[in-house]
């Protein structure tokens, strides 16, 4: 059975589903800090869980009989600045929860996601590459390269079979996204529906890598799936499918609602956002475990215009 920390975020809620829909909803344990919503808890079983606390998930393990955990419970880059050491205590101890109950053969398998976040304003933003600078300047960004480093201890150290991605900017209408910098790609779908206008907390030429929900749940599921021994990367794979400024999806916007207003008004997460990449060189996921993203802005766009418009 599978077990999902940090079930009713943002990724945790659609990969819980598409987990269920797959492996059986039996088979698949989402578990958070708080309750989810009604479809998520009608789904399956559902364990509310501090994602720091080992023996609280050491319990969950051996009562479900875990053998594989997907931890998604994490602060996000903008909440991160705001309240530093929770974030690094909440991004690094559920880590170690989870690497340790591999060291002790308690779970077999870890999917941990790491982010864009890990490089700095001094990486070349351009395509950039799997191994490069990597001085991340944000408290949430400092997490996932500390993160990173610690999977491929445990890999080469223990064995431990831990997996990662590099997520970009993700977009879904499932669920609101909770505290990131690339959050306005998820806002302004919602407010050109409810108000024909947004106003972008980042500069209409902040180009940033990102991709719709489908894609990083597919990813995240193929990697998993993958032989072990086609891996060669036990860090995290960069993971790329699209970039755009927030004046692009204005434009892809504008196609279906052609008075929609976007203006600009940079504050603190302008500055997070500058020091990201603005696109992914993802040859090694592609060499490596095929994957291959489907989703581009237009279809993205459709995607959650037409979604949102049915949630009403
Ligand atoms: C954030 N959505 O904005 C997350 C992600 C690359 C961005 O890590 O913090």
């Amino acid at each position: 059975p599978i077990l999902i920390i940090g079930a009713c975020g943002q990724i945790g809620t659609e990969l819980t589903i598409e987990l269920r829909n797959k492996y059986g909803s039996e088979k698949v344990v989402a578990s958070d800090i708080r309750e989810g919503s009604d479809a998520l808890m009608a789904s399956g079983p559902f364990e509310l869980l501090d994602a720091t606390n080992y023996a609280a998930i050491e319990d969950v393990v051996m009562h479900y009989e875990i053998d594989e955990v997907y931890l998604m419970a994490a602060m996000l880059s903008a909440t991160a600045e705001k309240f530093p050491m929770r974030a690094w205590n909440l991004n690094m101890n559920s880590l170690f929860n989870v690497l340790n109950l591999a060291k002790e053969n308690k779970i077999s398998k870890i999917f941990w996601p790491s982010s864009i976040a890990v490089f700095g304003p001094n990486t070349p933003k351009e395509n950039t590459a799997q191994s490069t600078i990597m001085e991340p300047s944000t408290v949430y960004g400092i997490s996932k390269q500390s993160g990173e480093r610690w999977c491929e201890y445990y890999y080469k150290k223990f064995g431990v079979d831990v997996r990662s991605v590099r997520y970009p900017g993700l977009i879904s209408w499932k669920t609101m996204p909770g505290g990131g910098t690339t959050d306005y790609a998820v806002e302004i779908y919602h407010e050109a529906l409810e108000k024909g206008a947004y106003q972008s907390f980042l500069d209409k030429d902040t180009k940033l890598p990102m991709m719709y929900m489908d894609d990083a749940i597919r990813a995240t599921i193929q990697l998993m799936e993958s032989p072990a021994e086609d891996l060669t990367v036990r860090s995290s794979y960069n993971l790329g499918s699209m970039s755009f400024t927030p004046q692009d999806v204005a434009e892809s916007i504008k196609k279906h609602i052609p008075d929609f207003e976007i203006s600009y008004a940079p504050d603190f997460r302008q500055k997070i956002a500058d020091s990201w990449p603005s696109s992914i060189d993802d040859t090694l996921a592609k060499n490596d475990w095929g994957w291959k993203p489907e989703f581009d802005l237009d279809q993205t766009t459709h995607e959650m215009l037409t979604n949102l418009k049915k949630e009403g």
